[in-house]
């Protein structure tokens, strides 16, 4: 089946369990760090502007959302991580509603995660990447931020992520760069080809 990708709407916003989308649909679940990145990658996906806000207020949503692309699938957006400046009662909500969302590796069909090629990948993104592997669900690595690095940088820096996230061998790191598009018909290939879509 082909998707039209300019056909995205924005569906609802998940602040609790009662709220998570299930009704046979795969579900693509986009989850990084705060300021990854990650509302860019899903714009630059789509080939939209604002689809996803971009930049506002970081960490301040500790909300689901879920889109829905041409009746084919979810691009499911969970909440960012690692901002330094949340309150613990943040911090807290934000892992109950996590927590929630992995505890049903039915809901997901495929992951995808998005680290900044620039560093080392944090504690919290090795949680991440294991809850991910947790849920016996396919999982693809964006190293965004790409346009960043010194050409002699990226080869090691992608090593660098998939030995610090030890990641399988049938997990793909796809160079991205939000900002130039590099990577979009790499990553969007992969997702669509794990889901079973064509564009
Ligand atoms: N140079 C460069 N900047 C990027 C890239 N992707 C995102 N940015 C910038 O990084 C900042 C954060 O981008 P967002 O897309 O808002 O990040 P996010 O992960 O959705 O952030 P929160 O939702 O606030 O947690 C913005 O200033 C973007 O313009 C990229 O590939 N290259
Ligand atoms: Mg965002």
């Amino acid at each position: 089946m082909s998707v039209n990708l300019h056909n995205a709407q924005f569906v609802l916003s998940a602040v609790s369990p009662r709220n998570f989308l299930e009704d046979g649909l795969p579900q693509v679940a986009f989850a990084g760090r705060s300021n990854v990145g990650k509302s860019s990658v899903i714009n630059r996906l789509l080939n939209r502007k604002n689809f996803a806000r971009v930049g506002a207020v970081p960490g301040k949503t500790i909300h689901i959302n879920y889109f829905r692309i041409d009746d084919a699938f979810y691009l499911v957006d969970l909440p960012g991580y690692g901002y330094a400046q949340v309150s613990k009662g943040e911090r807290d909500r934000w892992g109950k509603l996590m927590e929630d969302y992995f505890v049903r590796p039915e809901l997901l069909t495929l992951g995808v995660m998005i680290v900044d090629v620039r560093h080392k990948p944090t504690a919290d993104d090795g949680t991440m990447a294991g809850w991910f592997r947790d849920t016996g669900r396919p999982l693809i690595v964006v190293a965004n931020k790409l346009d960043k690095l010194k050409k002699s940088e990226i080869a090691p820096n992608l090593q660098q992520v998939r030995e610090t996230l030890e990641l399988g061998e049938d997990v793909p790191v796809i160079p991205f760069s939000a900002e130039k598009g590099t990577g979009r018909e790499e990553l969007l290939g992969a997702i669509l080809s794990g889901i079973k879509l064509t564009e």
